[in-house]
């Protein structure tokens, strides 16, 4: 077989590169070695920047996100005893949509199979050779035939456990890596939302996140030890811990139900030394894994694409590199600000077991100087609605 472009992985990087290759007619083949529906049924984010949303609706594929998601202008934070909110409206002048991750990747397969898109499935042994020729080459195993690609470039949308990121000779030497000692514990109850909007909480017990996917869909997470079990956690016990990590006034509002969902997510913290090679890119989590606690993983696989696609059409149109040789540096610019404030984020709010009493009333100053100062606010509110691409 022979395309233009190879996309491997099927998550939202994959599928939204695909989207706006096939808007601009170049030829792509798109390879996911796991089937659509295992792909549809990881729950994940649930925070949307303003750009990651801009390209979705230019794409064709925003008519649900724009009738379904909520648009919220701010965000809570708490302790065991305080209660703040931040205005992004006022301080940013800008705002985020809340819509699942889940239902973005649903409406990109929807899209993508009504147009006659080119995509596989249970793709098996992926491998790419010649990346730094200009003809790169993809193979992989399908119901027990292996097949071969011929390509112009190979974009690695294949995430933290793809083989993209060490294809790249750099990467496999060096590379920026921590595997926090903590977790997400996360539950998906059908039940209302505990607020309007999120709510952020550092407790004296440890960090906990009340967010939502509808009215009627609420997401909870809790920061546990990452050794953690989700079988150590029945419904009753997460119930009973999260209200314990928000002040009295706002737990006491609590609808609790039935988890539809409950999984542990690993904090983790990974910057590629380089996110390109000759003819290989990559895009999303294959390149960079940040802290949940920015709501940046999704919306840095967006600015990702966003600049990898620019990249591409310059090479494909006019032939010309400059793009794709300014691409590693371009995104990386980006990753590093959203990392430094996913960095800043989790430990302002979450509880380390290894960190000593000084560094733990730092942090606590930290988020009182939050509430205090709208400097800070709008620092945040700046950096949580979506830096400029
Ligand atoms: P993805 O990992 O989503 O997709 C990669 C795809 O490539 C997968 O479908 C995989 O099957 C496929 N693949 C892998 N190897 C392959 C191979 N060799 N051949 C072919 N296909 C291959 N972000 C937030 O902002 N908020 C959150 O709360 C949040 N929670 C998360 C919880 C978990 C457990 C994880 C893992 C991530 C979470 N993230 C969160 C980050 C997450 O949303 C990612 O940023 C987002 O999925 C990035 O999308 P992709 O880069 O497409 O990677
Ligand atoms: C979510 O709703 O899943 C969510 C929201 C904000 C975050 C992380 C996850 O920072």
């Amino acid at each position: 077989m022979r395309t233009q472009v190879v996309i491997i992985g099927g998550g939202p990087a994959g599928l939204l590169l695909a989207c706006k290759l096939f808007k601009k007619q170049i030829d792509f083949i798109l390879i996911e070695q796991r089937t659509k529906e295992y792909v549809l049924s990881r729950i994940r984010a649930g925070v949307l920047e303003t750009g990651t949303v801009n390209q979705l609706v230019d794409v064709g594929v925003g008519d649900r996100l724009k009738s379904e998601g909520q648009i919220h202008g701010g965000v809570y934070f708490s302790t065991s005893y305080d209660f703040f909110h931040i205005n992004f409206r006022q301080l940013a002048n800008k705002t985020i949509t809340v819509y699942g991750q889940t239902e973005v990747t649903r409406d990109m397969y929807e899209a993508l199979e009504a147009w006659g898109a080119n995509l596989i499935f249970e793709a098996k042994g992926v491998d790419i050779s010649g990346h730094q020729s200009p003809q790169p080459k993809v193979t992989y195993d399908n119901e027990g035939t292996r097949y071969e690609i011929k390509c112009d470039i190979v974009v690695g949308c294949d995430g933290f456990h793809g083989i993209s990121k060490n294809k790249i000779s750099v990467n496999a030497e060096h590379s920026y890596f921590a595997q926090l000692p903590i977790g997400w514990l996360g539950i998906l109850s059908e039940t209302p939302p505990l607020k309007d909007e999120l709510i952020y909480s550092r407790s004296d017990r440890g960090f906990a996140l009340a967010s939502m996917r509808s009215d009627t869909l609420s997401r909870y997470y809790v920061q546990v030890p990452v050794t953690e079990s989700p079988e150590n956690w029945s419904d009753d016990r997460f119930w009973e811990e999260l209200k314990l990590r928000f002040p009295v006034h706002i737990s006491s509002e609590l609808e609790t139900g039935p988890s539809i969902e409950k999984s542990i997510a690993p904090l983790r913290t990974y910057v590629s030394k380089s996110m390109s090679e000759g003819r290989l890119l990559l895009c999303g989590d294959s390149a960079h894994i940040v802290p949940p606690t920015g709501a940046k993983g999704l919306n840095l696989a967006a600015s990702d694409v966003y600049y990898a696609y620019e990249a591409i059409v310059e090479h494909v149109n006019n032939n010309n590199q400059t793009g794709l040789k300014n691409y590693s540096e371009k995104a990386l610019k980006r990753v590093w600000k959203s990392m430094r404030f996913s960095w800043w984020m989790t430990h302002m709010l979450h509880l380390f077991p290894d960190s000593d009493r000084f560094t733990e009333k730092i942090m606590e100053s930290e988020l009182s100087q939050l509430r205090n100062s709208i400097s800070m606010q709008k620092v945040l509110s700046e950096n949580y609605t979506g830096l400029p691409y």
